[in-house]
């Protein structure tokens, strides 16, 4: 008995997810967790009925489009007093849902993929975009290691970040993102200023007129 050999996708040859340099310690692991996509998705709507999503405020006032939630001992968030890390959930008075070992595996082998061992996440900031949907250029700074890098992994519908340099005013690159694609930052692109582009309406067939992101990082 045999079978005959089937081509097999990138994505399934093991460790072969094509890899995109975007920086010396900026690495683009694409569809790194695409496998994985149905069990992420349902791990994120079991989070989301502990701490649900919403539209946080920022410290001058504007309503964000982006719906956030978080997992692991902190999450992140903002309002008129500014942006910061908290074991308590504002919305439920009670401790952000617990990261599913499904997020900390896939979170600390990207980091490994990417040449960053003892990688240990106490945060995972999960967002979702509806079309129209956008995320302004910023920094991520308000943890307190920037030694430890950050991992991100998207899911569903695709999406243009916005990958800009060291000041705000740099020029920006344009990376297209889609379902499965894993980033992992750190080192000197650590604190470059990032963004995403407004989402344009689709369906996908996992999470529908979504597109989720979810970050590790290490808060404390
Ligand atoms: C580069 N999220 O949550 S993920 C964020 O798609 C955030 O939702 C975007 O920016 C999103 O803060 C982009 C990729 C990412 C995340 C954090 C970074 C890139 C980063 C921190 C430093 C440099
Ligand atoms: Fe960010």
């Amino acid at each position: 008995m045999h079978s005959e050999a089937l081509p097999l996708t990138s994505h399934e040859i093991p460790g072969s997810a094509s890899r995109v340099a975007l920086g010396p310690r900026a690495v683009l692991l694409r569809a790194f967790a695409r496998d994985r996509g149905p069990e992420l998705v349902t791990a994120i709507g079991a989070a989301a009925e502990i701490s649900p999503f919403r539209h946080m405020v920022t410290p001058g006032g504007w309503r964000m489009s982006v719906a956030l939630t978080n997992c692991g001992y902190v999450g992140w968030l903002t309002d008129r007093s500014g942006y910061r890390y908290d074991t308590i959930d504002p919305m439920t008075g009670r401790a952000w849902p617990a990261i599913p070992r499904l997020f900390a595996d896939l979170a600390v082998e990207a980091a490994e993929a990417a040449g960053f061992s003892a990688f240990h996440p106490d945060a995972c900031l999960v967002n979702r975009y509806a079309p129209g949907a956008r995320l302004s250029l910023h920094q991520d700074r308000n943890e307190r290691d920037f030694d430890q890098p950050i991992v991100s992994v998207s899911l569903g519908l695709p999406a243009i970040f916005l990958w800009g340099g060291m000041k705000r005013a740099d020029k920006t690159q344009r990376v297209p993102l889609t379902h499965g694609d894993v980033m992992v930052w750190g080192g000197p692109d650590r604190l470059r200023f990032h963004g995403v582009h407004h989402l344009a309406d689709g369906k996908h067939p996992l999470t529908g007129a979504y597109r989720f992101n979810f970050t590790f990082r290490r808060a404390l």
